[in-house]
Formats: C-alpha cells, sequence, structure tokens
C-alpha cells in the first residue's frame, strides 16, 4: 500500500527537517528554504504489512502558496507543522488548517505537530496545542527533528490511523498515488535530500 502525505505550515518550523529525520535519520543545522515542493519516501511496517509513505514536503513561504495547495489532492495525511518556540507559527495554522480541509478528502487525517522542543525558549504550551488539535478535531504530537524525539512516532501513529480507516473502507486510495512519484516535472518538484 502507499499512503501519500503532505508536510505544511509555517515556513522554518522544520518541516524539511521532519522528512530529513524521517527517512534518513540526519538533521541539518542550515537546512535551506524549501522551493516549491520536494518529496521522499519510506517503508514501514503497520499491523504487519507493509506501507509505503510517500511524503510531499511542501514551502512555508507565502509565495509558493498555490503550488502546495495543489498537492493536497489525493493525500490521505497532513502534517500541520508549528514551532512550539514560535507564537507566530502557531497563530498561522488555521490559514493552513484551512486549505487542507478544503483541498483533502473530508475522512483524511490531519496531525497537528509541534516541532523543536529541544529548544528552551518555549513560548506554545503543550496544552494550548493539545487544545487546538481537540478542537479541531486533529491528532497531535510533539518533536524535535534535531534530536530526532517522537518523530519516526508522528510518522507510525499517522500510518497507523490511516490503515485502519482504509481497513474500515472509510477512506479509499487514489490509485493514481503511485504515478504521482514519477509525475514530477516542470522543475517544481524535485527529490528530497537537498540540505
Ligand atoms: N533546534 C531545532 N532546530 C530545528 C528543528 N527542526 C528544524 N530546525 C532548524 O530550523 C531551521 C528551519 O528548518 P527547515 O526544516 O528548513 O524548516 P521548513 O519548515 O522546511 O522551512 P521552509 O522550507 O522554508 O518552509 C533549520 O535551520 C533547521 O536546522 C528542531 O527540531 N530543533
Ligand atoms: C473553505 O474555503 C472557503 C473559502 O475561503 C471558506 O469560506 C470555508 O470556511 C473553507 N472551509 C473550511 C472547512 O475551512
Ligand atoms: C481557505 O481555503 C481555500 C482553498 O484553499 C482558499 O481558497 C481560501 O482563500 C482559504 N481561506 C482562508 C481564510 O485562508
Ligand atoms: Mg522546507
Amino acid at each position: 500500500m502507499i499512503f501519500k502525505f503532505i508536510i505544511v505550515g509555517a515556513m522554518g518550523t522544520g518541516k524539511s527537517s521532519l522528512l530529513h529525520r524521517f527517512t534518513e535519520d540526519k538533521f541539518y543545522t542550515d537546512c535551506p528554504h524549501t522551493i516549491g515542493v520536494e518529496f521522499a519516501t519510506k517503508t514501514i511496517e503497520v499491523m504487519n504489512e507493509r506501507i509505503k509513505i510517500q511524503i510531499w514536503d511542501t514551502a512555508g513561504q507565502e509565495r509558493f502558496r498555490a503550488i502546495t495547495r495543489s498537492y493536497f489532492r489525493s493525500s490521505v495525511c497532513t502534517f500541520l507543522v508549528y514551532d512550539v518556540n514560535s507564537r507566530k507559527t502557531f497563530n498561522q495554522l488555521n490559514g493552513w488548517l484551512n486549505d487542507s480541509r478544503n483541498l483533502t478528502n473530508p475522512n483524511s487525517i490531519i496531525v497537528l505537530v509541534g516541532n523543536k522542543i529541544d529548544l528552551e525558549n518555549r513560548v506554545v504550551s503543550r496544552e494550548e496545542g493539545e487544545e487546538f488539535a481537540s478542537e479541531n478535531d486533529l491528532f497531535y504530537i510533539e518533536t524535535s527533528a534535531k534530536t530526532g524525539e517522537f518523530v519516526e512516532n508522528a510518522f507510525t501513529l499517522a500510518a497507523k490511523e490511516v490503515y485502519k480507516l482504509v481497513k474500515a473502507g472509510t477512506l479509499k486510495l487514489t490509485n493514481n498515488q503511485e504515478e504521482d512519484s514519477v509525475d514530477i516535472g516542470g522543475g517544481k518538484t524535485k527529490k528530497g535530500g537537498c540540505c
């Protein structure tokens, strides 16, 4: 099975870093801003089934918003990322959430990710994150792409929830998910691993 995930959120929140940590187990201290969209895949085992997760990492910069919007389609999970040390990135969640709700399958899931918990200057508490998640019916997890804490858990949790919905027939995988991975071009998309 192939699951298509999309990662969105304000710029600099660590979207690409989460992707690199999960797929390569690496962290780059000066990761460049994502231009357009990048992707990477990783196969994991969920309930004894091999699941290939195809992850689309989008750009947080406003000028790429239209490109980002075109990648929600056929996604079964949105990672909505903010930086727990930046109130601004937390306040921007509503915009990304609106896009995800409007542009993905209504039965797809959304995971709110509070990243950079390794830093000392946290301004958004875990309680606030949890409250936003429960008000909006999202899963919630806090991570550090730097130390790797809970990064794998976030993807595994999401894949498991998606798997349950697929098995129950609630969520349908579109059969073009495989093709998406080869249908890249136009210079807008490149395979991840640039950092
Ligand atoms: N301390 C710490 N730094 C992090 C963490 N995650 C990312 N960073 C750093 O934050 C900066 C931005 O990370 P990126 O992964 O490029 O952020 P992004 O969300 O992909 O940014 P855009 O592509 O511009 O939208 C980089 O310098 C990373 O090294 C983390 O968990 N802890
Ligand atoms: C979808 O977008 C429309 C237009 O901006 C907006 O009014 C509406 O609230 C959005 N729907 C959701 C579920 O966020
Ligand atoms: C909500 O989402 C729709 C679809 O992406 C977008 O056209 C609209 O501008 C968004 N509204 C807000 C307030 O972000
Ligand atoms: Mg990026």
